[in-house]
């Protein structure tokens, strides 16, 4: 057996050895769980747009994400068919041309506040934004914080992003607009038994 041999045994060998730990440790295997939920979401938004007048060519072709929010990871319990834990608290389209703002973040400078980042020589302008470890983050239409950018000190670093829409304007679009089965669409959810388990814990 030569060396490159002898280095993947090895390799396998501690992989092999850090699952079994894993499984040991009784690490609980929630990707079962996810699927459940998202197969279940996603059969009760399909059934909706039949409902609603789409075709199946049209609901096969749309892209539907999920962004499923629970206080902690639901158990299997949790996962009922009928969703009736489940709660659609947000409908979102994507926007090709929405606005992706970086801003200067709580300092209130781009960059690190009082901190020439890029070396240019002139502190806290534009061009330091988004510099490393400082507190400049991106903000979308969706988040509150939208309406009050400082938009001398914050730029727009890119276009496309999810915005708020309906669950009417989801179901009608495929009457009114040929191309709605490439429109992407985002629903989120929300398990209110979870959030009600966690107020009543805390
Ligand atoms: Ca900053
Ligand atoms: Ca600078």
């Amino acid at each position: 057996m030569n060396r490159v041999q002898l280095v993947s045994l090895g390799l396998i060998t501690a992989g092999c050895v850090w699952r079994a730990l894993w499984i040991v440790a009784c690490v609980p295997d929630r990707t079962d769980t996810a699927d459940q939920v998202r197969k279940v979401v996603t059969t009760s938004i399909q059934q909706d747009l039949r409902v609603a007048g789409w075709s199946e060519s049209q609901i096969d072709a749309a892209e539907l994400s999920l962004l499923v929010r629970a206080a902690k990871s639901p158990a299997s319990s949790d996962v009922n068919p009928d969703l009736s834990n489940w709660n659609r608290t947000s409908v979102q389209r994507f926007d090709p041309e929405a606005e992706v703002w970086i801003v200067p973040g709580k300092d209130g400078q781009p960059g690190w506040a009082g901190w020439d980042d890029d070396q240019n020589g002139t502190v806290d302008d534009r061009s330091e934004l988004g510099a490393a470890w400082s507190d400049d983050h991106c903000v979308t239409p969706l988040s509150p914080d939208f309406p009050a950018i400082p938009r001398e000190r914050s730029r727009i670093i890119n276009r496309g992003t999810f915005v708020a829409s309906d669950w009417k304007t989801v179901a009608t679009a495929n009457s009114t607009d040929s191309q709605s089965s490439n429109l992407r669409w985002r629903f989120v959810y929300t398990n209110s038994s979870i959030e009600r388990d966690q107020a009543a814990a805390e």
